[in-house]
C-alpha cells in the first residue's frame, strides 16, 4: 500500500470521485478556506476533500477537509465504513514497527539556515478573533530524552516569525511530559512536524494509550506495512519519508511566548495564554508540496480524533468489563458506553475505566445493552427512566482534564462525573418494556391494510 498523501488522493478520486473537489479560483487564506468548508457542510450538506490550487501569498496549494467522512477514513484503513473501530482496535493489538530508510521524497527540497521561512507557507487564519495564522495539521515526532522511546501527536503551531512558532502542549499529555523532561535537564527537545500525510498516519498519531506505546507502529498497522521513516537533516529525529512537508525544529527550554486567542475544537475561542516556543532549523518538502490544513472545530477535526479515542476507551473498558457492547464519544469530553452487565457494579467499573484511560473524558454515561448509544434519544430515555441522580451520579473533584474546557476553574483542573443509567438491580428484574406480541407482529402485513 502506498503511504503518501498523493496516492491516497488518487484512491479517493478513483473510488469516490464525488468526494474530491479541485478549486482553481484564487482564495484568501484569511478566513475564506474555513468559510468554504463550513458553508459546504452547513448549506450543501457536503464534506468533500478540497484542493485549493491558488492561495493568495504562497506557491503552496492547500488541501483541507480530508478526514471529514467516515467512509474516507475507512478507505484509508482499507476496511468497510462500519468497520473503523474494529480495525483500529486490531491495529492497537498488532502494531507494526516502522522501518528506517536512507532517503525519501520528503528530501526532494531541503531548506536550512536563512532559507527557512514559515511565511512562505499559506498563512491560514481560521476564525474571527484568531490572533494570527496557524498550522493545524502538524504531526509532532519526538523522542524521550531519558530513554529513547518515541511519541507522535497533533499539536497546533502559531506562526510567530520566519523560524519561530508557539506550540500548544496539553498539560499531562505525552509530548508535554517529554518537553518537561528535556527542560528539567536544561535541554531543548528536538522535534519534527510532518504536514501532509496519508490519513492512516494521521489516525495513528492520535492513538491514546500507554506513555511508551509507539504511535508509529500503530500507523504501520493501519497502513498494513511498516511506516518508512528517514532521519532529519538537522537532528536524529525520524520522520515519515513520504510526507509532503517536514518542519525540523526544537522546543526551547525555559521560554514561553504568548499564544491565542484561537478558536478551539470545543467550539469556543479562548483567550491568550503563555505557551512553549519552537525554533525551526530546516524545512524539507516534496517537489510541488501540498500544504495540509484541518479546520479546527469542524467535522473533520472531530471525526479524525473520535475513531482513535473510541478504540482506546473500548480497549480500556473491555479489560475490566469484557461484556462491553459499544463505546461512543458523541461530544467533547463525553463518553457513552453500553454494557451487558453480568454482575452488579460493572457499570460503575466501566465509568472508572473510561475516566482512567483518557485525560479528556469528563462525563461518562453507562447504559444497558438494549439501549442504542448511537441514538441520543435512546440515551436520554435511559437517563430519564433508569437513573436516580442521588444514587447513580457521582462526582470526582480536583482531577486533570483538558485545558481547553472553558468551564474549568483553572485551565484543565476539573471535576468529572459518572452516570450509571443501567436498570437496577438488573435489566431482567426491571419494569418490562412495551412490546407487541411476537405472533401478532409476524402476522400483520401492512399491504393487507393499505393495499
Ligand atoms: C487537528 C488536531 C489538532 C490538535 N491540536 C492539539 C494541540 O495543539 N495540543 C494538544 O495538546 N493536543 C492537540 N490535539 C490532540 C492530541 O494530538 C491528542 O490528544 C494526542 O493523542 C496526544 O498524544 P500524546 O499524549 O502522545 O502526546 C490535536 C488533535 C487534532 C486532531
Ligand atoms: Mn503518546
Amino acid at each position: 500500500m502506498a503511504q503518501d498523501l498523493r496516492s491516497y488522493i488518487e484512491l479517493v478520486k478513483r473510488n469516490q470521485p464525488e468526494d474530491f473537489l479541485t478549486v482553481p479560483k484564487e482564495i484568501d487564506p484569511a478566513f475564506e478556506i474555513t468559510a468554504v468548508v463550513a458553508k459546504l457542510e452547513r448549506e450543501a450538506k457536503r464534506r468533500p476533500v478540497l484542493l485549493f490550487q491558488s492561495v493568495k501569498g504562497t506557491k503552496f496549494p492547500v488541501l483541507t477537509n480530508l478526514h471529514a467522512s467516515r467512509s474516507r477514513l475507512a478507505l484509508a484503513m482499507n476496511v468497510a465504513a462500519g468497520e473503523t473501530q474494529r480495525a483500529y482496535l486490531r491495529a492497537l493489538e498488532k502494531p507494526i514497527p516502522p522501518k528506517a530508510v536512507s532517503t525519501g521524497p520528503v528530501k526532494e527540497v531541503v531548506l536550512a539556515g536563512d532559507r527557512v521561512n514559515l511565511y512562505d507557507f499559506p498563512q491560514i487564519i481560521h476564525h474571527e478573533g484568531d490572533v494570527g495564522p496557524y498550522v493545524t495539521a502538524a504531526i509532532t515526532f519526538a523522542k524521550d530524552p531519558t530513554n529513547g522511546s518515541w511519541n507522535c501527536s497533533y499539536n497546533r503551531l502559531m506562526i510567530k516569525g520566519r523560524d519561530t512558532t508557539s506550540i500548544h502542549l496539553t498539560t499531562g499529555k505525552h509530548l508535554w511530559e517529554l518537553q518537561r523532561r528535556a527542560e528539567s535537564l536544561g535541554q531543548a527537545l528536538p522535534v519534527a512536524f510532518a504536514v501532509g500525510v496519508h490519513p492512516a498516519i494521521a489516525l495513528g498519531a492520535l492513538a491514546v494509550g500507554a506513555f511508551d506505546e509507539d504511535e508509529r507502529a500503530i500507523m504501520g498497522a493501519l497502513l498494513g506495512e511498516p511506516l518508512e521513516i528517514v532521519k532529519c537533516v538537522t537532528s536524529e529525529v525520524l520522520v515519515p519519508a513520504h510526507a509532503e512537508i517536514v518542519i525540523e525544529a526544537e522546543i526551547l527550554p525555559g521560554q514561553r511566548i504568548s499564544e491565542g486567542p484561537f478558536g478551539e475544537f470545543t467550539g469556543y475561542s479562548l483567550g491568550e495564554r503563555k505557551r512553549e516556543v519552537v525554533k525551526v532549523k530546516a524545512i524539507t518538502h516534496r517537489v510541488g508540496a501540498i500544504f495540509q490544513d484541518i479546520s479546527v472545530g469542524h467535522l473533520e477535526h472531530l471525526l479524525l480524533s473520535t475513531i482513535p479515542i473510541e478504540a482506546n476507551l473500548h480497549r480500556a473498558v473491555r479489560a475490566v468489563v469484557p461484556s462491553v457492547r459499544a463505546v461512543r464519544v458523541p461530544a467533547p469530553f463525553t463518553c457513552f458506553v453500553s454494557v451487558e452487565q453480568h454482575a452488579s457494579g460493572q457499570a460503575k467499573n466501566a465509568i472508572l475505566a473510561v475516566l482512567g484511560a483518557d485525560l479528556y473524558m469528563k462525563r461518562v454515561v453507562v447504559v444497558d445493552h438494549d439501549v442504542d448509544i448511537f441514538n441520543d434519544r435512546e440515551v436520554n430515555w435511559a437517563l430519564a427512566t433508569r437513573c436516580q441522580p442521588d444514587r447513580d451520579v457521582f462526582v470526582i473533584s480536583n482531577t486533570r482534564g483538558s485545558d481547553l474546557d472553558p468551564s474549568t476553574r483553572e485551565d484543565g483542573y476539573t471535576a468529572k462525573w459518572g452516570i450509571d443509567a443501567t436498570a437496577k438491580p438488573s435489566l431482567g428484574a426491571y419494569a418490562s418494556r412495551i412490546r407487541i406480541p411476537a405472533q401478532v407482529w409476524r402476522r400483520i402485513n401492512l399491504k393487507d391494510f393499505f393495499p
